[in-house]
């Protein structure tokens, strides 16, 4: 049987994380792509001389050229500038919508079966932009953001309370902007409501409605946190893991419940536009959009975040 496939498109930070990863976890060959020229050669090369040690057979290739992408399973797309301290993600459209007009046509021409997870920001821009220009099906153009801003939101949570951050669930939903919508009604350690622990652990309703409020705060501005220490760029760690974790619900078809930025058409009372919603990731994609209710305040916050996205997809003019 051949091994799964996976092309990174983006031989950068995140990209090189991606591919470390990929051969670590053995998800597949590895095609590193960009367009520098001995970027992606050098990383592969370094990752391929760890296999020995790590104990990893896989194959990696670096490239400048897109035919190298051919018959990928999965491609996942990094290339475009990351923002830099003051700079907003919506900074970013003008030169990486550039970037990703190339980087699509590429797809498309070699790759036109593959399931494609974008990272580039500003995120849900970038994913409508890549639908349009390769024409997949909605379900193979998706974008990684709601499993990394999850991750902050759970990481906080299972600081403030002192367990593992195993037992903590907890989503983000709407755009990956600052009006991203972290559920607090659904946050729990194994089912326990994380607002009754706060309860419990502050004897006070409004002391734990100051800490949750301050850890929704923290979840929006946290690729912020991370810019303004890095000073030279934005996350690189946190985010490949994020897009593995969903390349590998498809790679092996686990069908893992996880927050995608997914075409939606009428779910959460949003149509025509890519919004991170629950999905069922399996071999096809996005296999199904887990709907369910959310109160008033929740809705209103949705709406805000959409409105947001809504603003930054229409000045593109697709
Ligand atoms: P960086 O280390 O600069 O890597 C980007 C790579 O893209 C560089 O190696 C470039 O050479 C390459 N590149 C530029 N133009 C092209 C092109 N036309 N074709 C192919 N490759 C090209 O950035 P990074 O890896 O830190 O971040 C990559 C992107 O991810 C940025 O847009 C970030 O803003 C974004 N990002 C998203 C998240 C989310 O959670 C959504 C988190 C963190 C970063």
């Amino acid at each position: 049987m051949a091994r799964n496939k996976i092309a990174l498109i983006g031989g950068g930070q995140i990209g090189g994380v991606l591919a470390q990863l990929c051969a670590l976890r053995e998800l597949g060959d590895v095609v590193l792509f960009d367009i520098v020229e001995g970027l992606p050669q050098g990383k592969c090369l370094d990752i391929a001389e760890a296999a020995p040690v790590d104990g990893f057979d896989i194959n990696l290739k670096g490239t400048n050229d897109y035919a190298d992408i051919a018959g990928s399973d999965v491609v996942i797309v990094t290339a475009g500038l990351p923002r830099k301290p003051g700079m907003s993600r919506d900074d970013l459209i003008e030169v990486n919508s550039k970037i990703m007009t190339s980087v699509s046509e590429g797809i498309k021409k070699y790759a036109p079966n593959s399931v494609v997870i974008i990272i580039s920001n500003p995120l849900d821009a970038m994913v409508t932009l890549c639908q349009k220009i390769t024409g997949f099906p909605y379900n193979r153009v998706i974008g990684q953001a709601g499993v990394l801003d999850s991750a902050r939101f759970k990481a906080f949570i299972a600081w403030e309370l002192g367990v593992s951050v195993k037992d903590v669930m907890a989503m983000t939903l709407g755009g990956h902007g600052d009006d991203m919508v972290p559920l607090v009604r659904y946050a729990s350690v194994q089912g326990i409501p994380v607002m009754e622990l706060l309860e419990q652990k502050y004897k006070s309703a409004s002391k734990a409605k100051e800490v949750m409020e301050a850890m929704v705060k923290r979840t929006r501005g946290a690729g912020g946190e991370v810019v303004a220490l890095l000073k030279t760029g934005s996350a690189f760690y946190s985010p490949a893991s994020s897009a593995i974790a969903m390349a590998e619900s498809i790679l092996k078809d686990s069908k893992r419940v996880l927050p995608t930025c997914v075409y939606l058409n009428g779910e959460f009372g949003i149509k025509g536009y890519f919004v991170g919603v629950p999905t069922v990731l399996g071999a096809g994609g996005v296999e199904k959009i887990l709907q369910f209710k959310l109160d008033a305040e929740e809705q209103a916050m949705m709406d805000k975040s959409v409105a947001a996205v809504k603003g930054l997809v229409d000045s593109m003019n697709l």
